[in-house]
């Protein structure tokens, strides 16, 4: 955190020096500054932040060269005696009266970028809904009966082992969050698990998702670009594997895609009425069963004794459809076995439920459709 604090200010001395006792390394990289961001209040925040830091260099300055002053002229080898009073009412009114006016300063300008800070609900052009799911987000554009699932993109789960090999490790998700920009977004968070944050520092937002209860904050982005961030707060086992990517673009383009989620939206619907074959359902269901169930149940169906099942061999998989359809579909209250018919649409459970019944190590040779899925939810 304190890095994020003091990262890119070149301009400063002392913190030159701190960099060079910190790092050791030089890193061409690395900036001391907190990073400006693209939003108003991140604009905001980055004023205050150096207003505060030049107040106390300033402060910093003053009081060490009046030390550095009085310990010279007023040394022992001069001859100089301590002056011996208590009680002096001057310097106690200036040792108030100077903090006092100092924070008032400070308080002023913090003052009004919190209440601007708070003000997510006047001029909203967009509200978005931002659920935290153990472990990954579901974004509800409230307006536009658009939502999806974000989870962490294939590409940056198969750099695991080779941190090296990806520039973004872990920073990379299968969907995008595209916004416009120069439209007030009011975000909404909440969380259907446990608590966790969505923190994007180019927006300047860092709030907390909680079951129960509904948090808000806005941004207004100025410029197109990809911010990319992570969940803040620690929520379990893969709390490190939920990172967030937004993708703001312009106007039309954001129309674009809007449009695209929709289309999407009403073809998994239409497929959803189709039979499917064997072969697509279990090429569908890998997919589906790497970004939803391969953090608890293992990639390869053992899972993790004493936490998480195994899905190979289990009594559930292998057994009658309806009890595997019921605990995917409704999960199991009281463990961490969630519900996934708000997550999943027909064909993706009918996939992932096909896929685990004949791979992972099991055969049992049936195929689960979509229909059954509509029928049981
Ligand atoms: C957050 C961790 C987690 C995730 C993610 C998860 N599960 Fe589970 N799952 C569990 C736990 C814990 C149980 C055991 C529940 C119990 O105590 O009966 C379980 C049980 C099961 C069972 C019953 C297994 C048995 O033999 O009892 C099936 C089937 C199953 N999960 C399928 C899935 C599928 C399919 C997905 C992905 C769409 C998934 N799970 C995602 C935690 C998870
Ligand atoms: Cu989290």
């Amino acid at each position: 955190m304190i890095f994020n604090k003091l990262s890119r200010c070149s301009s400063s001395v002392a913190m030159g020096i701190l960099s060079m006792l910190v790092m050791p390394v030089a890193q061409a990289e690395y900036k001391l500054n907190m990073t400006e961001g693209v939003t108003p209040i991140s604009q905001d925040l980055y004023g205050l932040h150096m207003l505060v830091f030049w107040i106390c260099v300033v402060i910093g300055v003053l009081v060490f060269a009046v030390m550095a002053w009085s310990i010279f002229h007023h040394r022992k080898s001069k001859g100089a005696v301590a002056s011996n009073f208590h009680e002096s009412t001057t310097i106690e009114i200036i040792w108030t009266v100077a903090p006092l006016l100092i924070l008032i300063g400070i308080a002023i300008p913090a003052t009004a970028t919190l209440l601007d800070l708070e003000d997510a609900k006047t001029n909203a052009d967009i509200t978005l809904q931002v659920t935290g799911i153990q472990w990954k987000w579901k974004y509800t554009f409230v307006d536009e009966d658009v939502s999806f699932i974000s989870s962490l993109a294939q590409s940056s789960r198969d750099v695991i082992k080779d941190p090296t090999s990806n520039e973004n490790y872990l920073l990379e998700v299968d969907n995008e969050l595209v916004l416009p920009v120069g439209k007030k977004i009011r975000f909404l968070f909440h969380s259907n698990d446990v608590i966790h944050a969505w923190f994007v520092p180019a927006l300047a937002v860092k709030q907390d998702s909680i079951p129960g209860f509904i948090n808000d904050s806005w941004a207004i982005i100025e410029k197109p670009g990809i911010y990319r961030g992570q969940c803040a707060e620690l929520c379990g086992k893969d709390h490190g594997f939920m990172p967030i990517v937004v993708n703001a673009v312009s106007q039309p383009e954001y129309e674009e895609w809007l449009a695209g989620m929709k289309a999407e939206a009403a073809a998994a619907a239409a497929a959803g009425e189709e039979e499917w074959s064997m072969q697509d359902l279990v090429a569908r269901g890998e997919t589906v069963y790497q970004a939803n169930c391969a953090a608890c149940h293992g990639a390869t169906g053992a899972g993790i004794p004493g936490a998480f099942p195994a899905m190979t061999g289990s009594a559930i998989v292998n057994g009658d459809p309806a009890g595997h359809i019921d605990i995917v579909v409704n999960g199991k209250t009281g463990t961490s076995m969630a519900s996934f018919k708000g997550q999943l649409n027909d064909v993706d459970i009918a996939a992932v439920l096909t896929y685990e019944r004949n791979s992972l190590g099991n055969s049992v040779g049936d195929m689960i459709q979509p229909s059954a899925i509509k029928n049981a939810r």
